[in-house]
């Protein structure tokens, strides 16, 4: 017999798929591969596809996934479809931030219309720092939340938010450089969670990559669940190589230049010029209302970008 399940891709390991099917608050976890054509790179699953499985129960391997529903999104990475929020976390220290990279993860979020949300950790070793980076992106209206799951700080509320905000099928995913403690503040926010962990390299002060592939884990044992990933860290390499979106989609992506727009002396500013009587945004940064380091971030894609688009 020939049956067609409804399902979400959680997991994907050597071509082999963990598909979570919900049959009326009875979940079921198939392992199966993928349709033919559902392995080459341009239709390829993704963890969090909505997918078809079909189940042939008169071959032993008999259950594939058939279908890819449509995707809301897709992100390169983390390597995920259909996200609602994203996690953009960052130690305080060990590994110090780089800045410029929250900031284009922001930036991708926003243009995939997925709320980004940040997450300072490790505020245990660098208190102050942790709040400097959170005024950061509290000024831009981004929910922000400093952590410690060492010290047990800021967990409570993160936890909190994700219970009201991801509930009910949306998905979500922690992103972020390796050993900066995704994995760990999982582990503490869910404690039936048992992720693997690993301290960081003294020496370099990096992340091993312990976490290897993407897993989406159901954030309440209830039908109303939401969804959560813990993704592999990235190394700033991978992020040399990234290319998102074309430099006239770029603006949008920074909400906090919007209210200046139209407002600079020459029509077609870039704002990417310090002379703050020619340009509205430099003069809102001059004035406090545009973080110094997001202004220095959107203008360092903008080159990325206006080099590409001159090829
Ligand atoms: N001091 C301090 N250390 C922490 C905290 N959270 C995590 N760590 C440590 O940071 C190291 C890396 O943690 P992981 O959770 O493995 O980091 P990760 O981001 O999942 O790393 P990848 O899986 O490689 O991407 C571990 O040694 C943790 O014990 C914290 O709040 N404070
Ligand atoms: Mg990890
Ligand atoms: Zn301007």
């Amino acid at each position: 017999m020939i049956t067609e399940k409804r399902g979400k891709v959680v997991k994907g390991l050597g071509g082999l798929y963990e598909v979570r099917i919900d049959e009326g608050g009875k979940i079921d976890r198939l392992a199966c591969r993928a349709k033919g054509v559902l392995k080459r790179d341009e239709a390829k699953v993704l963890i969090g596809d909505n997918v078809t499985v079909t189940v042939d129960d008169s071959t032993p391997d008999g259950i594939v996934i058939s279908a890819i529903h449509p995707r809301k999104n897709s992100l390169i990475r983390p390597p995920l479809a259909n996200l609602d929020y994203l996690f953009i976390v960052f130690a305080a220290a060990k590994p110090s931030p780089v800045i410029e990279t929250v900031d284009k993860l922001i930036a991708i979020a926003n243009y995939n219309s997925i709320t980004p949300v940040v997450v300072i950790t490790k505020s245990d070793l660098q208190s102050e720092a942790a709040e400097e980076y959170a005024a950061i992106y509290r000024l831009v209206g981004i929910p922000t939340f400093v952590t410690s799951s060492e010290a047990g700080i800021g967990t409570a509320e993160l936890a909190a938010y994700i219970k009201e905000n991801v509930i009910s099928g949306k998905t979500s995913a922690f992103a972020g450089a390796s050993g900066v403690g995704k994995s760990t503040l999982m582990n503490t926010l869910f404690p039936s969670l048992t992720l693997a962990t690993a301290e960081i390299s003294r020496k370099i002060e990096r992340g091993r990559h312990t976490t290897r592939h993407v897993e989406i884990f159901d954030i309440e044992n209830s039908v109303e669940t939401g969804f959560l990933a813990d993704t592999p860290g990235f190394s700033l390499i991978d992020f040399a190589r990234f290319d998102f979106f074309s430099l006239e989609e770029l603006l949008p992506t920074f909400p906090e230049l919007l209210p200046y727009l139209g407002k600079c002396r020459y029509a077609d500013c870039a704002h990417v010029g310090e002379g703050v009587d020619e340009c509205a945004v430099a003069a809102a940064a001059a004035e406090g209302k545009i973080a110094p380091t997001r202004l220095e971030s959107y203008r360092a894609i903008y080159r990325v970008l206006k080099n590409k688009s001159t090829y």
